[in-house]
């Protein structure tokens, strides 16, 4: 199924200059960049992004360095993006992260694992709507999808 799903590049994937190969892990897999944006978030969009960690002891810690420098916003489009996406960024514990993952080639702490990707469709579509307005999202065909998206004859 084509879904749509919400990536961060959170501020140490910026202040580690890993923006340009970060994103191209998720489009040389062929997903489809329809929204794309730097942003200094407010403290209330990084609790409410976090909202289901509210009473976890990381909580405080993960909203003050999700607030600490600019994150890049990204919505991806493609075939099982959510479940895909996951498994490009590797598990949420670097040293659990299977190496050829952003995670496990890139990151060693938990607290500054790099990325977010939503993690179902509900999220998905909940994460997306917080992050961009609809006119911020853009629908567009490129040539090659046919040869990522199974119809190429
Ligand atoms: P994921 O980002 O893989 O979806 P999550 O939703 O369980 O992981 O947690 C959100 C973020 O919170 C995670 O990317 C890093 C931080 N985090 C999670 N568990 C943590 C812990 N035990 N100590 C510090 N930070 C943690
Ligand atoms: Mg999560």
């Amino acid at each position: 199924m084509i879904e749509r799903t919400l990536i961060l590049i959170k501020p140490d994937g910026v202040q580690r200059l890993l923006v340009g190969r970060i994103l191209d892990r998720y489009e040389q897999r062929g997903l489809k960049i329809i929204g794309l944006k730097l942003v200094q978030v407010e403290r209330e969009l990084a609790e409410r992004h976090y909202a289901v960690h509210r009473d976890k002891p990381f909580y405080k810690g993960l909203v003050d360095f999700i607030v600490s420098a600019p994150l890049v916003a990204v919505a991806l489009e493609g075939l099982n993006a959510i479940a895909v996406c996951r498994a490009i960024n590797g598990a949420t514990r670097p040293h659990e992260a299977a190496p050829g993952s952003i995670r496990g080639d890139y990151a060693l702490e938990t607290g500054q694992n790099l990325v977010h990707s939503s993690d179902s469709a509900e999220t998905a579509a909940s994460e997306l709507a917080l992050w961009f307005a609809a006119d911020e999202l853009h629908a567009y065909q490129r040539d090659i999808d046919r040869w990522v998206d199974g119809s190429a004859d």
